[in-house]
C-alpha cells in the first residue's frame, strides 16, 4: 500500500467505506475488519440496520427464500446457534436475525446510521475516494464498496393530483415503523407484483374496504408457510455443508435440484401431477419441475396453463378470475411471487379488482384515483409498484469517477460493469450484486457472501503486492455486457416486455436486461477463473 496522502480539513479517513448495513454491508465489514485488519466505516441511510429489511416492513412482508438458506452461510459457529421459526421468515425476524449476527461479530461499533452518502468523487492523483454526507460529514477512503442493495430506490409513479390527495400513502418499500391502521379505512393498492400480492391478503383482513389496482396479472405460487418442527430444524443444522454446496452449484443459488426432464417429455397426466405435486408443496421450487421452463416457451406454455387454471379454480366469479389471469407473459419470465392466499382474496366480499389495462388511472384527487372509467374514494393509497432495480440505488449515491465522469452518465444507454463488481474509469469502487452479476436471479445472501469474498480477496491481493488500484478494463466490461445479453437471450426472460428485470417498469430507463442469467455455479466459475488468471480484464496498480 502506497502511504495515504494528506487529507483536507475535516475529512475523517478509512482504509473502505461501506454504503449499507444489510446483509451485504454486515458481512463486508466483518470480513476487511476482522480478516484484513482494515480500518472500515459503514455509513447507513436508516437509523436501524437491516438494509432492504429495515425498509420493507409492509403487510405480510416475508421472504420468498425459505429460512434455513435465506442466511449467511459463513460461520458454523452462527448457523448452529440461529434457528428459525418458520418456513419463510417475516420481516421482523430477518432483523432478529440481522441483529444477532451485528452483536455477535461485534459489528455496530463501526456502522454510522441515519447517515445518507449524497455524493462520491474519485481522486485518481490521490487515488483516493472522497465521500459526502447529507449531515456534512467528508470522508476519504482507499475502497468504497456499495452494499446498497438491488431493490431499494422506490418507484413511485408521477401521477397527477398525488399532492392534493386528503388521505395518506404508503410506499411499501419505506413503510413506517410504526406501522399502518387499517382499520375502518378504504384502501387502494396500487401494484400485484411480489409485494402485492404478499400484501393484499394481510390489508383486505384488516381493512373497511381493499381495492388492487392491478396492471398486469401475475402467476403466484402459494408459499405454504408453516412452522418449522424442532426434528427440521435439527436435520438442516446437521447438514449444512451439503446445503451450501448444493445451493452453490445451482442456477438460482437455491439448494434444491432443478429436474433433468423436459416437460415435453413426459406424458399429459404424468405432467399434470408433477405440477400438482409442486403445487401442494409450494414455494419458488414450483419451476423447478422440468430443466426448460425457462428455456423453451412450449415447456413453459405447459406451467402458464397449469397456472391460469389454478387460478380459475380459486377466484370464484368467472370475469374476476379471468382479469387475474396472466396472458401476456410465460411463468416466471417476470419474478414469480409466492402467496398465502392472495387470489382468494378476491372472493372476499370487501376486495374489488381494478384492471387499469382496460381504465388507466388518470389522476390521484382529493378523494382517491380517478381511472378512465370512475372515481375510486379511498383513506388510503398504498404504492406496491416496485422499484428503480439494480441501477437506481447506485445512481443515486452521484458516484463520480475518474476525471470527474458521473456513474450516471457513465450508464446512460445501461449498466456497464465487468462481473457486475466494478465499472470502467471507477477505481476501486466495488458494487456488491451489481448489475451484470446474478443478484436478483439468485437467493440473495449467498450471492452476496460470493461476491464479498471476492472483494475481500481482491483486497488483499492489493495489499500483499503493495499495490493501490484496481479498475475494470473497457474492453473486459465490453465483452461482460455482451455475455450478460446471451445470457438472457439464452432464455425466455427477456420476452416479459414489462418486467423490472429490463428496467421496463421505469418510464426512460434504457431497457438493458440487468442481472446475469448464466446460472450461479457459472458465474462463479467465471470470476475464480479471473483471480486465477492474475485478475483477467481488470488492471492492477
Ligand atoms: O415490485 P414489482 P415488487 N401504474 O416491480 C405495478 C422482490 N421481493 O415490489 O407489472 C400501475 O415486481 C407493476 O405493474 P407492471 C422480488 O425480487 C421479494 O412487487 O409493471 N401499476 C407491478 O404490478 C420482486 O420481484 C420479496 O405492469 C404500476 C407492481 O406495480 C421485487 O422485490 C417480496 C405502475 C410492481 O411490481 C419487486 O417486487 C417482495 C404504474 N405507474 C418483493 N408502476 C421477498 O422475498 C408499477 N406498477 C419477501
Amino acid at each position: 500500500m502506497a502511504a495515504a496522502a494528506p487529507k483536507p480539513a475535516g475529512a475523517q479517513v478509512f482504509d473502505a467505506i461501506i454504503v449499507g448495513a444489510g446483509f451485504s454491508g454486515l458481512y463486508q465489514l466483518h470480513k476487511l475488519r476482522d480478516e484484513l485488519g482494515l480500518n472500515v466505516r459503514v455509513l447507513e441511510k436508516g437509523d436501524g440496520i437491516g438494509g432492504t429489511w429495515f425498509w420493507n416492513r409492509y403487510p405480510g412482508a416475508r421472504c420468498d427464500s425459505e429460512s434455513y438458506y435465506y442466511c449467511y452461510s459463513f460461520s458454523p459457529e452462527i448457523q448452529q446457534e440461529w434457528s428459525w421459526t418458520e418456513r419463510y421468515p417475516e420481516h421482523p425476524e430477518i432483523r432478529r436475525y440481522l441483529d444477532f449476527v451485528a452483536d455477535r461479530l461485534d459489528l455496530n461499533r463501526d456502522i454510522q446510521l441515519s447517515t445518507t452518502v449524497t455524493g462520491a468523487r474519485f481522486d485518481g492523483a490521490r487515488s483516493l475516494w472522497t465521500v459526502d454526507t447529507a449531515g456534512g460529514e467528508r470522508f476519504e477512503t482507499r475502497f468504497l464498496i456499495t452494499a446498497v442493495g438491488c431493490l431499494s430506490a422506490a418507484n413511485i409513479p408521477k401521477f397527477d393530483g398525488l399532492e392534493s390527495f386528503r388521505g395518506s400513502w404508503y410506499h411499501t418499500g419505506a413503510w413506517p415503523r410504526e406501522g399502518v391502521d387499517f382499520t375502518g379505512k378504504r384502501v387502494g393498492q396500487i401494484g400485484t407484483g411480489s409485494t402485492g400480492i404478499q400484501a393484499a391478503p394481510v390489508i383486505a383482513a384488516e381493512a373497511a374496504h381493499l381495492t388492487v389496482f392491478q396492471r398486469t396479472a401475475n402467476y403466484s405460487i402459494p408459499a405454504r408457510n408453516r412452522p418449522m418442527t424442532p426434528e427440521e430444524t435439527r436435520a438442516i443444522k446437521a447438514s449444512y455443508p451439503e446445503i451450501w454446496e448444493k445451493a452453490r452449484a445451482g442456477t438460482n443459488g437455491h439448494p434444491f435440484d432443478v429436474a433433468a426432464r423436459s416437460a415435453l417429455s413426459v406424458s399429459d397426466e404424468e405432467r399434470e401431477a408433477i405440477y400438482e405435486q409442486a403445487w401442494a408443496r409450494g414455494g419458488l421450487r414450483f419451476r423447478a419441475s422440468f430443466q426448460d421452463i425457462l428455456a423453451d416457451k412450449a415447456a413453459n406454455d405447459t406451467a402458464s396453463d397449469f397456472l391460469r387454471r389454478k387460478i380459475a379454480e380459486v377466484v370464484e366469479d368467472p370475469e374476476v378470475a379471468e382479469r387475474l389471469t396472466p396472458r401476456d407473459h410465460g411463468f416466471a419470465t417476470k419474478r414469480p411471487p409466492i402467496d398465502t392466499a392472495y387470489f382468494e382474496t378476491f372472493n372476499r366480499d370487501n376486495v374489488l379488482l381494478v384492471d387499469l389495462k382496460a381504465e388507466p388511472i388518470v389522476a390521484v384527487t382529493e378523494r382517491g384515483i380517478r381511472t378512465t372509467a370512475r372515481d375510486y374514494e379511498l383513506d388510503i393509497i398504498v404504492f406496491a409498484t416496485g422499484f428503480d432495480a439494480l441501477t437506481g440505488p447506485l445512481l443515486a449515491l452521484n458516484i463520480e469517477g475518474e476525471n470527474g465522469l458521473p456513474l450516471r452518465q457513465a450508464w446512460a444507454e445501461g449498466p456497464r460493469t465487468y462481473l457486475g463488481l466494478q465499472v470502467p474509469g471507477f477505481p476501486n469502487l466495488f458494487t456488491i450484486t451489481g448489475p451484470g452479476s446474478p443478484s436478483v436471479l439468485c437467493n440473495m445472501p449467498i450471492a452476496i457472501e460470493q461476491h464479498v469474498d471476492w472483494i475481500t480477496a481482491a483486497i488483499r491481493h492489493l495489499r500483499e503486492h503493495g499495490l493501490d488500484r484496481i479498475e475494470a478494463r473497457p474492453e473486459a466490461a465490453d465483452a461482460w455486457v455482451e455475455h450478460v445479453n446471451e445470457a438472457a437471450n439464452a432464455t425466455l426472460l427477456p420476452m416479459a416486455a414489462s418486467s423490472w428485470y429490463l428496467g421496463a417498469n421505469v418510464p426512460g430507463k434504457p431497457r438493458v436486461f440487468m442481472p446475469y442469467a448464466g446460472g450461479f455455479a457459472r458465474y462463479i466459475g467465471i470470476c475464480n477463473e479471473v483471480t486465477g488468471d492474475g485478475y483477467r480484464g481488470f488492471a492492477l496498480r
